[in-house]
């Protein structure tokens, strides 16, 4: 083993995930996809694998893993279904804010019913006016004896409708991230109401609405936290969640480059495979050293999150951004290579591509990423 390999335990990890992955989720992928079918029962097997609380704390109940574990995790599972798969990174993120930052009766309230997924959690930062520019949020919480009386909306929430519990962003004080906190809403509190599930170009698997609150009372207890803590909590989740979204990249986009390598062999053009072709080779050469690139610094940004290196921010938008772009890139070299036949569902790489695209947006876009690198790089 060297620093450049993966260890013994991280190998069966992955290897554990990969199975997971062929038995559970391949065979199934299409159909959630075509279908629209949220997979509750396949996500809630994963939890049994510790899959729901992959960086919660051994303490807690969660298996206490790092960001590089995740990341190994998340990639297996996006070779069968990256929208599942981010599905979970995001219920994990919303857990590990719990874990990490809440009190101990928070911590007894939600994560053992999280760790199993007999709850899932969503994570709700966005809002219809603000969403590059979270810090502008408007979602008002004022304190009304031992609650909070919460009113706003926000948008874009996945698993919003079906999940349980909503880790959400709210203003507490003055405009900006210092008058931000973070409260656990449950579905059921009265005045929590959700929106149409949104028709997307992928992700298929989950839901995605508005969430609404409207005179919702949250106990003060349900804050994670102090008063104005809530932003710089957001961010921090979003560093290991930006990596688990590159990870998914990573995978979606292996699946497609193996695919392309057995059709290439495969189908015959010209009286030779098409992978006869030195196009055909230089094109799957391309694709392939580009994504071990993107995977090698998203692995190094993983361990720089694990271990709270200074620069773990940065590099953890700079591996972001390289693993969705090449991700997205890899897939559509991947749909030419198929020909026509990589435009119809009768393959996977189409709903890879509509999978993907999404990544470069969501969990902050690829130019917020080159903004927060940019930043980092011209700060004095
Ligand atoms: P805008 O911020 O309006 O940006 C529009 C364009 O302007 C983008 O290209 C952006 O890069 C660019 N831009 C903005 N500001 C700048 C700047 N300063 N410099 C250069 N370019 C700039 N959010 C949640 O909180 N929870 C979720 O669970 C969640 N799930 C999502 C699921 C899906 C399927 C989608 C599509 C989104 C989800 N989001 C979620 C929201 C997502 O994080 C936002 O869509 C994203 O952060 C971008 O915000 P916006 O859509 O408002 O775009
Ligand atoms: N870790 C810890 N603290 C952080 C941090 C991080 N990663 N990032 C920012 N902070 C702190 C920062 O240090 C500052 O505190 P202080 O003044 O005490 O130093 C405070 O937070 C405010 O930070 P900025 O001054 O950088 O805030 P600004 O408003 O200028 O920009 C930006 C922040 C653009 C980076 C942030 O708004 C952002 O990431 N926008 C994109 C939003 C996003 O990613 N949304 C994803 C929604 S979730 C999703 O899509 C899902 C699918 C789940």
């Amino acid at each position: 083993m060297t620093q450049f390999d993966l260890t013994d335990e991280q190998r069966q990890i992955q290897e554990m995930a990969q199975q997971f992955t062929a038995d559970a989720i391949t065979p199934h992928a299409a159909e959630w996809d075509e279908k629209h079918i949220f997979p509750r029962e396949t996500i809630k097997a994963a939890a049994e694998l510790g899959f729901a609380s992959i960086y919660v704390s051994e303490e807690s109940g969660g298996i206490g893993l790092g960001r590089l574990e995740a990341a190994l995790i998340m990639e297996a599972m996006a070779y069968g279904c990256p929208s599942t798969s981010a599905f979970i990174s995001i219920h994990n993120m919303a857990s590990w804010m719990i874990d990490t930052f809440g009190s101990a009766d928070l911590k007894a309230k939600y994560l053992p019913s999280l760790i199993t997924m007999e709850r899932l959690a969503s994570y709700c930062l966005t809002e219809p006016s603000s969403g590059s520019d979270a810090a502008a949020l408007k979602t008002k919480a004022v304190r009304d004896g031992d609650h909070y009386v919460v009113n706003g909306s926000k948008q874009f929430i996945s698993g919003a409708g079906e999940n349980e519990v909503y880790v959400t962003m709210v203003r507490t004080g003055e405009e900006g991230p210092k008058g931000i906190s973070c409260l656990v809403i449950e579905k059921d509190m009265p005045g929590v109401s959700f929106g149409a599930n949104e028709r997307k170009l992928g992700w298929h698997s989950q839901p995605t609405r508005q969430v609404t609150f409207e005179d919702v009372r949250v106990p003060v207890e349900n804050r994670v936290g102090g008063e104005g803590d809530g932003f710089r909590f957001a961010m921090m989740g979003l560093d290991g969640g930006r990596l688990n979204i590159g990870a998914c990249s990573l995978g979606g986009a292996q699946r497609c480059l193996d695919e392309a390598i057995a059709y290439t062999k495969d189908r015959q053009q010209f009286g030779k495979p098409i992978a006869d072709f030195q196009n055909t080779q230089f094109v799957l050469a391309d694709m392939a050293t580009e994504l071990e690139a993107a995977r090698a610094l998203l692995y190094l940004a993983a361990a720089k999150v694990t271990a709270g290196a200074p620069d773990k921010t940065r590099f953890a938008a700079m591996a972001k951004r390289l693993a969705t772009d090449t991700g997205s890139s890899v897939v559509d070299r991947a749909l030419q290579l198929h020909g026509g036949y990589g435009y119809l569902q009768d393959y996977p790489i189409e709903r890879f591509w509509r999978d993907l695209r999404v990544h470069s947006i969501l969990e902050g876009t690829n130019q917020v990423m080159r903004m927060i690198i940019g930043r980092e790089l011209t700060r004095q």
